[in-house]
C-alpha cells in the first residue's frame, strides 16, 4: 500500500463522514411526521432520500466494490428513483425513520470496512482514483442539497439556523470582456468529476460579455415594477404560457410588503435584500430579465470560460480562483449560510478577469440544453446523466449556498426543467462583444 493509497482512503473516509453529519443535521431537525410527509409533489418525503442515499451506497460500495452480499435486496426496487415517481413516493411501503436510521447505518459499517481492504489501486476505473467513493459521496451532498430544498418548501417554524451571509464594503457591478478564442472545456484529470463533465475539448467561444455579478433582489424587483411579468415581449413563446398557466408574478416564496417585497427563507419572512443574488426563479422567468434588461443568459461554454479561462497561460482552471479547493473565504457553499450573499461578498473567489460569485450563491441557469460532450461515455451508469440528454433540461452551472465544497466546480453540470424553481436558482447576463 502506498502512502497516497493510504492519504486517498483517509480523504475518503473524511469525506464520507462530514457528509454523514449533514444528513443527520437535516433529518433531526424535524420531527417523525415531517420526515415522511410529502412537503411539495416536487419532492420526495425526506425519509425516502435519507434511504435512497444508504440504498445507492449499498449498490455500488458493498455490492459493486466490495463484492459483498447483499444487505437488503428487497429495498432496492422502493429506492430506485427510476420506479416511483416522486409524488407517488409517500404511498410506498417506506421504512420508518427509526429503520432508515439502522439501515444507513448499517450499510455504513460495511462501506468502511470495502474501503478498509479495498485495492483503491487494483486498476478498475471505477475504483481508480477512489471514483466509486467520491460518486456516492457526492450522491450524498446533492441529496443534502435537495432535502435543504425540501426544507424550504416546508411549512411551519424554522428549524434550520445559520450565520448571516458576509456583507460587502464594495458592491460588485458591470461587466467584463472575455475576448473570443479557444479554451478548453471540461475535463479528463479531475478524478471525481462525473461522466457528463468529460471529456476535454476545445471549444472556440466568440468574444463576450459577462456580468461580474448575478442578478440581485433589486433589480429583479425593478423588472417587476416596470410590468415585467405583463408583457408578452420580453417572454418565450414556450416562457409566456408558463407565466400564464402557473400564474407568476414574482420568484417562488416572494409576497408584497407595503411597496417592496418579503420573502419566507427556511420558515422566516423578512424584507428581500436587494443587494443579494434573487433565488427560486425558474428558466423563462431568467430569459425574460435578460430580454428586458437588453442582454441575453450566458451560453454554457461561455460561462465555463469565464469560470476557468485564465488568460496569463492560456488553460482551464478548476475554481475561477485557480486550482485549490474550495475554502470558506472563496465561495458561499455548503449550507454554511442558509441564503446567498450579496454581490461582492467573496472576493477571493474572483475569476482573472473579475468575474465574482461563479461558484456558489446561486445555481447560475444558462441558455444551453444538457447534452453529452463530444466524445461522451455513460459512466458508471446511463441513469446519472444520459437519459436526461436532450432538449428538456437546461444545463445550469456554479452550485448554490446549498452546494457541497466537493459536490462542485469549474466543470460541474447541473440541469432542470426551464419551469422549476424549488431549487436555488439565480441567473447572470451576458451579451455579444
Ligand atoms: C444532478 C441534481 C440533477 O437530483 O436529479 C441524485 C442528482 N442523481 N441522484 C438529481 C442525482 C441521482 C441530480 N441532479
Ligand atoms: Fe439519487
Amino acid at each position: 500500500m502506498t502512502i497516497e493509497t493510504d492519504r486517498l482512503r483517509d480523504r475518503v473516509a473524511a469525506e464520507l463522514l462530514r457528509t454523514r453529519e449533514r444528513t443527520t443535521l437535516l433529518t433531526e431537525a424535524v420531527d417523525d411526521g415531517d420526515l415522511v410527509r410529502q412537503h411539495s409533489p416536487l419532492m420526495s418525503p425526506l425519509v425516502w432520500d435519507l434511504a435512497h442515499v444508504g440504498s445507492q451506497e449499498e449498490l455500488w460500495l458493498v455490492r459493486d466494490v466490495g463484492g459483498r452480499d447483499p444487505l437488503r435486496p428487497e429495498l432496492d426496487e422502493l429506492y430506485d428513483a427510476f420506479k416511483h415517481a416522486r409524488r407517488d413516493r409517500p404511498g410506498l411501503p417506506l421504512l420508518t425513520p427509526v429503520e432508515a436510521r439502522k439501515y444507513v447505518a448499517q450499510v455504513r459499517d460495511k462501506a468502511l470496512d470495502v474501503l478498509d481492504r479495498a485495492r483503491i489501486d487494483d486498476g478498475r476505473r471505477l475504483v481508480a482514483d477512489g471514483f466509486a467513493f467520491g460518486m456516492i459521496i457526492q450522491h450524498e451532498q446533492q441529496h443534502d442539497e435537495t432535502m435543504l430544498a425540501t426544507h424550504q418548501l416546508r411549512a411551519g417554524s424554522p428549524v434550520l439556523a445559520a450565520d448571516p451571509p458576509p456583507a460587502v464594503i464594495a458592491p460588485v457591478t458591470g461587466e467584463v470582456l472575455v475576448p473570443g478564442g479557444p479554451f478548453t472545456m471540461g475535463t479528463d484529470t479531475e478524478p471525481w468529476a462525473l461522466d457528463n463533465e468529460r471529456p476535454a475539448h476545445q471549444v472556440d467561444v466568440p468574444a463576450f460579455h459577462i456580468d461580474r455579478a448575478a442578478v440581485t433582489n433589486g433589480q429583479y424587483a425593478a423588472f417587476i415594477d416596470a410590468g415585467g411579468y405583463d408583457d408578452p415581449r420580453w417572454w418565450s413563446p414556450a416562457g409566456w404560457d408558463h407565466r400564464q398557466a402557473a400564474g407568476l408574478v414574482a420568484p417562488a416564496h416572494w409576497q408584497r410588503d407595503g411597496d417592496g417585497w418579503s420573502a419566507t427563507t427556511f420558515g422566516r419572512t423578512a424584507r428581500v435584500t436587494p443587494s443579494e443574488p434573487v433565488v427560486h426563479v425558474c428558466f423563462h422567468e431568467a430569459e425574460a430579465y435578460a430580454k428586458w434588461a437588453g442582454k441575453r443568459l450566458p451560453t454554457e461554454a461561455e460561462w465555463e470560460k469565464a469560470a476557468r479561462w485564465d488568460p496569463a497561460t492560456g488553460r482551464s482552471r478548476r475554481y475561477p480562483w485557480g486550482d485549490e479547493t474550495p475554502e470558506p473565504r472563496h465561495a458561499n457553499l455548503g449550507q454554511r449560510h442558509l441564503r446567498p450573499a450579496p454581490a461582492g461578498a467573496f472576493d477571493d473567489g474572483a475569476s482573472p478577469l473579475g468575474v465574482q460569485q461563479l461558484i456558489g450563491d446561486v445555481w447560475e441557469w444558462t441558455s444551453t440544453d444538457f447534452t453529452g460532450y463530444p466524445g461522451f461515455t455513460a459512466f458508471p451508469y446511463r441513469e446519472y446523466s444520459e437519459v436526461f440528454f436532450g432538449p428538456d433540461y437546461k444545463v445550469l452551472r456554479g452550485g448554490s449556498f446549498g452546494t457541497d465544497r466537493n459536490a462542485v466546480r469549474g466543470t460541474f453540470r447541473n440541469w432542470d426543467y426551464p419551469i422549476r424553481r424549488q431549487i436555488f436558482s439565480g441567473f447572470r447576463l451576458a451579451r455579444d462583444a
